[in-house]
């Protein structure tokens, strides 16, 4: 099990924590997704078939809500 925490500067309203924890949640392999618009942090814990490059490569591909569109 591995934990990984993200700063996502725009995370702006609780549209944004939703889409991130739902859309995250779906990828094969990821067990807990938290998002907080206070930190603005996102903490993701996960296990195989999950990776941090498969995160990153799917939150690029499908997360677009409220410029939460990262550069990684
Ligand atoms: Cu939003």
């Amino acid at each position: 099990m591995t934990t990984v925490t993200y700063t996502i500067p725009n995370i702006s309203c609780g549209h944004c924590v939703h889409t991130i924890q739902s859309e995250v949640s779906e990828l094969a392999g990821v067990k807990s997704v938290v998002a907080d618009l206070a930190t603005k942090q996102t903490v993701i814990t996960f296990d195989a078939p999950a990776s941090e490059e498969k995160i990153k490569a799917f939150w690029r591909r499908s997360i677009t809500c409220c410029s939460l569109r990262v550069t990684w």
